[in-house]
């Protein structure tokens, strides 16, 4: 039986306002991604996954979904969509879009309707409660962004309605019935159009106690999004995934589970009957020292691996500081993305990570984003002239630093450029078994390296060897006769190893 095509693909993150722009309004679309289709099929990835560019006010520029079944016309239309999915799979990369089950836009027709009176047949479809006695919200949720109340009153009716993200971004009530069956039906809607799957957004917390329980005192800073894990969720996922179902052709769920616990985060997986995949984020925040890292792998294999579940990992996305800023140079984000792109389960690329980019400087007065994200959300430099391949508006959002040196015409002309070890690294990957599916053996290695064998699971092809060395030291790594693969600072590769690892230098020998 062959194993699933998600479990040994790469998947490129996308974010549609600022990948490419077409029309030259200053904002990525739908046909700036088509136009470009040629960077990711040079580049090898398998599979792009395209933030939502669905109908939307852009409170939170397009997680809150005022249409699940249209493109908003700053992103293009329907035929843009189908064409670049016809065009994406011609070039044999399969696309997974944006579902955003937790919440619509407090503009979509079923809110409207919903907070209308509290005699409409949609009034349930969201959560409505009556102020507590002598006033005041429900309970002490905290929404995210704002760390306001998680509760916003409805004057005319008189009721608070929930929202775990910003006021204009109601939570649906999957308790009702309705509302499962038409979020059911925007899947469908997707799927008959050809969607390979679905990236879901904050999925853990579309279950609720319906009690309500306040949070902890002592956790009543923390957004309760990043806190809800209600038994009822994998019920509502395992109805998900069988509506994937009804489709052939593998497609997939990859879930958001925004809880920074992977014990907690493996739970989703269900007994091979929820998610396909589930994004793990404590690698996410997790520092450059290799003891930190080799616990973030151990809890892998305690939580996700006895489950016969296949692992994600993550660096940088669009929420969260790139990992080049983070971790503060480019010889990390180098060494960074051997360890991304040789772990066992599926990686998941940035748009942008392999130019090296670093977030925008982006000054008080261009900061567009209730949650301060504008920084990771630059737009990508094409290439080296004024415009960066933008057309002439200036972008929504400043451009990353250097963007005459670090765009991808540039790094594509450079052989030894970040940008050509990312593909290095891809096109080894797609070569070997065994860092597509091979078990991980973590090995024995100095303080401050990282190293461990990819070894083939049914010795189909070779085993690999990898050593990440996290230090600004040269260390000794004796591992007997092997070949340099790659080296991430591309020093030495296709030569015998000599057994020392430069400062911060990560190797695949084989
Ligand atoms: O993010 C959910 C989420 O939990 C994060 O925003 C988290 O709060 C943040 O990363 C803290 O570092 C998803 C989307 O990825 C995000 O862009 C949306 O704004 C949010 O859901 C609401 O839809
Ligand atoms: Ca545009």
């Amino acid at each position: 039986m062959s194993e699933p095509w998600w479990q040994s693909a790469v998947v490129y993150q996308i974010y549609p306002r600022s990948f490419a722009d077409s029309n030259g309004d200053g904002i990525g679309d739908l046909e700036g991604i088509r136009r470009r289709l040629d960077h990711l099929s040079w580049l090898g990835v398998d599979a792009i996954w395209v933030s939502p560019f669905f109908r939307s006010p852009m409170a939170d520029f397009g997680y809150d979904v005022s249409d699940f079944c249209d493109v908003d016309p700053i992103f293009g239309d329907l035929a843009d969509f189908d064409r670049l999915l016809a065009d994406a799979h011609a070039r044999g990369i399969r696309v997974l879009i944006d579902w955003v089950p937790n919440h619509t836009s407090d503009q979509h027709p079923w809110f409207i309707e919903s907070r209308s009176s509290r005699e409409n047949p949609k009034r349930g479809w969201y959560t409505w409660r009556d102020p507590r006695p002598g006033g005041g919200v429900p309970n002490n949720w905290v929404a995210a962004f704002t760390e306001g109340p998680a509760w916003t009153l409805d004057e005319r009716t008189g009721q608070y309605y929930l929202h775990l993200f910003l006021a204009e971004q109601p939570d649906l009530e999957w308790r009702h019935p309705e509302v499962v069956a038409a979020m059911h039906d925007t899947l469908r809607f997707w799927l008959d159009r050809g969607v390979d799957g679905f990236r879901m957004d904050v999925i853990h917390a579309i279950g609720k106690d319906p009690d309500l329980p306040g949070d902890p005192p002592e956790l009543a800073a923390t957004p309760h999004s990043a806190l809800n894990d209600h038994p009822s969720t994998h019920a509502l996922l395992r109805g998900i995934r069988g509506v994937l179902e009804e489709y052939d052709g593998d497609r997939m769920m990859v879930g958001e589970v925004f809880l920074l616990d992977t014990a907690k985060v493996a739970t989703y997986y269900g007994d091979g009957d929820e998610l396909h995949l589930a994004f793990n984020f404590p690698p996410l925040f997790t520092p450059w020292r290799a003891e930190r890292w080799r616990d973030r792998l151990a809890e892998v294999v305690d939580h996700v691996d006895p489950r016969g579940a296949w692992p994600t990992w993550v660096l940088s996305n669009h929420d969260n500081r790139r990992h080049r800023t983070r971790y503060r140079s480019e010889a990390r984000a180098r060494a960074a993305a051997v360890l991304l792109l040789t772990l066992r389960g599926t990686p998941f690329l940035y748009a942008g990570e392999e130019l090296g980019l670093e977030d925008a400087d982006v000054p008080p007065e261009r900061v567009v984003d209730p949650g301060g994200r504008d920084g990771c959300r630059a737009p990508i430099p094409w290439d080296a002239a004024p415009g960066h391949g933008w057309g002439g508006a200036e972008p929504w959002l400043p451009w990353p630093p250097d963007p005459g040196g670090r765009n991808t015409e540039t790094l594509r002309a450079d052989e030894g450029s970040i940008l050509h070890l990312y593909r290095r690294l891809l096109a080894l990957r797609r070569r070997s078994p065994a860092l597509q599916r091979g078990d991980l053996v973590t090995l024995d290695a100095p303080e401050g390296v990282l190293a461990y064998r990819r070894q083939p699971v049914d010795g189909e092809g070779d085993p690999v060897l990898v050593a990440v060395n996290f230090t600004r030291e040269p260390v000794q790594l004796e591992v007997g006769p092997e070949r340099v693969l790659v080296a991430s600072d591309g020093v030495g590769e296709g030569e015998p190893y000599r057994g020392t690892l430069a400062p911060e230098q990560a190797v695949i020998l084989g």
